[in-house]
């Protein structure tokens, strides 16, 4: 940067606390080494030279408006995209000042620009907020511009000062009069440091606004796309949130695109020492959580001392209030955090002096003393708030407990599953199963059939080569009553999630199916439609794929055996007997198969296990649609509605397969 000899102001050479000196030329480029330092190495004071680095640029400028705004001096911010990649940011706040620096000797809006500040973002550990040291981005972001101009509104006069890449190419001159007050930055990044891109993207310099206006409730930002070959021309966003991260926590909870499970924003609040912390919750009916933390309005994506305080306390508090209020009984396990946070969209909040920023990405809060704070607020506000809403502490305890149950179910079944199958080697088959001789995946079928009698005459009326036979429980647990998560850990399905070896829920890999056919075969009466019933719930939740792809059917056990000499003929259907009866002549003999266990080894063949002569049903998902629905009915709380719908959809059955 030698062309900073040029510079006339022989003062502003003090920087990093040297004393006022007459060596200007050696103090001087102290000063030049400053910025130099900035322009040689971007990264370590925007964090990259990339598309990231060159939206932080903007973000620099708009701190220190911010901060003037938190002052109380400043309502109203505007950022304008203009042609070329030159970016405009204006606040009506009191103007940087253009009086003489003591120390510097030259215009303090100068020094704000030309100076690299000590305890920077990225230099030090520290952080400006209120109060403390301003404007340090000003000078990092002069330095990367190919030019910068500062305009300064006193409520008298216009000045203005041009830099080209740090430098001062003109003294502040007064350009006219005026009686506002405000501070306009006009910049142009330099394409030699952003060598990737300058091209600005609205959508990303608008979430981060939008985040900044929900963080600093009351501030107005508003951004405006005035570049004449722009895709969103004449676009701009007028970003004003009188709710702050109240409004934050609704406008996530809108993104989720779920519903809300509370009826309004839980907000807490709490000052400590030279800092405060404000939270805003609220849960949703999605199972995910989202949690955004933010230290002096910087995004903590990595979390640290506050939010890992927000979410060990929202749990003790939630626990200590289920007790107290018997949603937990003495014997119950404590809830996990997981569980309660469940669904829950939050934003924490903290300001602080002399933020610690941890990790590589500095997106980690590291200073104990926020984390007392937000403990507090949580451990006395929150529990405050349950104990005044009875009806919102409910809610939050059912859905938490419902959350820990399913959870429990889950990893039960996981177990069972882990257990069952051998590690490393090939899945110890269930006793039970009498397996085919074939291994071919695209051949063999899988007959689940009800009760141990059928199952042996399957077993000796099946074809042996492609046919393998799985005999389930005699009597079923009624389905109605239980719920799903019961389905999910009931022991007799464990053979058959081993048998088909296919895992279940997320570990479900269909390539590991062992059979084609996967077939239900169970009598025509109320035992059998529990077991259809039970089969059907637990493949569509938890094995939906298989449904999806065709492999499950339903053997259809005729219900009639019509027969004179030697003709017979099978009946599904009453009034299937009636037209073989007549067929037959009248005086037919009709036997009425009571179940799959009083038909012989050779009746079964023929009648649901020969490919030839069988009728199956294969079972459909209707479409996409039915099956969401379905799931919230299986997985909700009433009885009567799942009941109905397992019945109506046991018969889920419309291809014919014969
Ligand atoms: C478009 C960018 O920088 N606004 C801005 C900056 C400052 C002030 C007002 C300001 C601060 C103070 C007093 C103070 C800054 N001043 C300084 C410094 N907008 C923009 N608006 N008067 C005015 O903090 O006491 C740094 S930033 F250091 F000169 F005071």
């Amino acid at each position: 940067m030698a062309t900073n000899r040029k510079v006339r102001h022989k003062n502003m050479s003090e920087m990093n606390n040297l004393p006022v000196t007459e060596a200007y030329d050696e103090s001087s480029i102290q000063v030049l080494e400053g910025l130099e330092a900035v322009r040689k190495r971007p990264g370590m004071y925007i964090g990259s030279t990339g598309e990231r680095g060159l939206h932080h640029l903007v973000y620099e400028i708009v701190d220190n408006s911010i901060d003037e705004a938190l002052a109380g001096y400043c309502d109203k911010i505007l950022v304008e995209l203009l042609d070329d990649g030159v970016v405009r940011v204006t606040d009506n706040g009191r103007g940087i000042p253009v009086g003489i620096h003591p120390q510097k000797n030259m215009p303090t809006v100068s020094v704000v620009f030309t100076i690299l500040h000590a305890g920077g973002k990225f230099g030090g550990s520290g952080y400006k907020v209120s109060g403390g040291l301003h404007g340090v981005g000003a000078s990092v972001v002069n330095a990367l511009s190919l030019w910068l101009e500062v305009e300064v509104k006193d409520g008298k006069h216009i000045y203005h000062q041009r830099y080209e890449k740090g430098n001062i190419v003109d003294d502040l001159k007064v350009i006219g009069d005026t009686d506002k007050t405000g501070t306009t930055v006009t910049f142009k990044p330099d394409p030699t440091i952003f060598t990737d891109t300058t091209h600005y993207d609205y959508e990303t310099l608008l979430t981060r606004l939008r985040e900044q206006a929900f963080l600093n409730a009351g501030i107005r930002i508003v951004l405006k796309d005035e570049r004449s070959d722009t895709e969103t021309p004449d676009r701009e966003d007028d970003l004003c949130f009188e709710g702050g991260i109240r409004s934050y926590v609704e406008y996530l909870l809108e993104k989720s695109k779920k519903d809300r499970l509370n009826n309004e924003v839980i907000y807490l609040s709490g000052e400590g020492k030279d800092s405060t912390a404000e939270i805003a919750l609220l849960w949703s009916t999605g199972y995910d959580s989202k949690i955004l933390s933010f230290a002096n309005t910087i995004h903590t994506a990595d979390g640290g001392t506050h939010e890992s305080a927000f979410k060990t306390s929202l749990a003790r508090v939630v626990n200590k209030y289920g007790r107290a209020f018997k949603f937990l009984k003495d014997n119950d396990n404590n809830l996990k955090g997981d569980d309660i946070n469940e669904g829950l969209v939050a934003v924490v909040s903290v300001k602080l002096t002399d933020a610690q920023f941890e990790s590589q990405t500095k997106a980690k809060l590291g200073n104990t003393a926020i984390g007392t704070l937000v403990n507090n607020i949580v451990a006395d506000k929150m529990y405050q708030y349950l104990e005044d809403h009875p009806a919102e502490a409910k809610i939050i305890l059912d859905k938490s407990i419902a959350s820990s149950n399913a959870r429990e179910a889950a990893q039960k079944a996981r177990d069972l599953q882990r257990n069952k199958s051998g590690i490393g080697g090939k899945s110890r088959m269930p006793e039970k199963l009498t397996d085919c001789i074939s291994n071919d995946p695209t051949k063999t079928e899988i007959f689940i059939v009800e009760g141990d009698s059928a199952g042996g005459s399957a077993v000796e009326g099946r074809n042996s080569t492609y046919q393998a036979i799985l005999p389930l429980w005699g009597k079923m647990l009624n389905v109605e009553k239980a719920r799903v998560d019961k389905v999910y850990g009931n022991d007799k399905l464990t053979p058959v999630i081993v048998a088909l070896g296919t895992g279940i829920a997320e570990n479900f890999d269909i390539n590991k199916l062992r059979y084609d056919k996967v077939v239900i075969m169970a009598d025509a009466d109320v035992d059998g439609s529990h077991i259809r019933t039970l089969l059907l719930t637990f493949f569509f939740r938890y094995m939906p794929e298989l449904i999806e792809t065709g492999h499950i059917y339903l053997a259809q056990p005729p219900l009639y055996r019509i027969s004179k000499g030697k003709q017979h003929f099978d009946a599904f259907t009453d009034e299937e007997k009636a037209v073989y009866i007549e067929k037959l002549g009248g005086n037919a003999d009709v036997q009425r198969y009571k179940g799959l266990g009083e038909m012989n080894p050779e009746q079964l063949w023929e009648t649901t296990l020969d490919p030839e002569t069988r009728t199956m049903l294969r079972v459909t998902m209707a479409d996409a649609a039915l099956a969401d629905e379905t799931f919230s009915i299986l997985m909700g709380e009433e009885v009567e509605p799942r009941r109905k719908f397992i019945e109506e959809n046991a018969i889920y059955a419309t291809d014919l397969d014969i």
